[in-house]
């Protein structure tokens, strides 16, 4: 039996990274060691732009609440899906992005094999039990060079990992707390997708789950 640092059974020593194909990568408890500094910094910077359910360019209200931090923000409205460097719901520049958020991003990129990944856009999810992210294609960046990092934590979820094709069979990978995904290069444009979460609590959380996904948007 393999011993955590912490009382939650998740290892603290670097565990073998898991392809899910060339380009994508699960890095499992790769956040683990700055994961209530995330947290405290997710919280600062809801209280400068809170979380909000968008609507999708088809007029739905997404299930996800989201907001934004760094010099670009990806936003959805009637008109569309774009990265604004200014928060529409305050009219103000997204919060900026931390120094532990451009450390994560970057060190996890370099362990996927995606050396000085710079990211300027930190997108923020927040789920609660019932939430999904329908499948889709991260393809409003237009730097498709760079890889995305996605970081995972308090609630575990089902990810769906897809191929090119919307249709495509996709695969349910487990994300727990702490838990990073790169993916780029070849896997860049890949479906993807997280289904509905069931109900949990976490210690840092509650009943949420909070994933970071850093791009290089500008
Ligand atoms: C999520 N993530 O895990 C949703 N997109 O909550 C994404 O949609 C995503 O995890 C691009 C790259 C990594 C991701
Ligand atoms: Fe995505």
């Amino acid at each position: 039996m393999t011993l955590g640092l912490f009382d939650d059974d998740q290892p603290a020593a670097p565990q073998a990274p898991e392809w899910l194909e060339p380009g994508a990568v699960v890095l499992r408890g790769f956040a683990l060691p700055p994961a209530a500094g995330l947290l405290q910094a997710v919280d600062a910077i809801a209280a400068q732009s809170p979380f909000r359910h968008l609507i999708t360019p088809g007029g739905k209200r997404m299930s996800v609440a989201m907001t934004n931090c760094g010099p670009l923000g990806w936003v959805s409205d009637r008109s569309g899906y774009r990265y604004d460097p200014v928060d529409p719901e305050t009219g103000r520049p997204w919060p900026a992005m931390p120094a532990l958020f451009k450390q994560l991003a970057r060190d996890a990129a370099e362990a996927a094999g995606f050396a000085g990944f710079a990211p300027d856009a930190c997108l923020i999810n927040r789920y609660a039990p019932g939430t999904r992210l329908s499948l889709h294609q991260d393809r409003d960046e237009g730097h498709y060079a760079h890889p995305i990092v996605s970081v995972s934590l308090g609630i575990p979820a089902l990810f769906l990992w897809g191929g090119a094709q919307r249709a495509d069979r996709a695969r349910r990978v487990p994300l727990l707390h702490g838990d990073v995904v790169v993916w780029g290069g070849p896997a860049r444009l890949r479906f993807h997708g997280v289904l509905p979460l069931p109900e949990a609590t976490h210690p840092l959380t509650g009943a949420h789950r909070i994933n970071l996904t850093f791009r290089k948007a500008g």
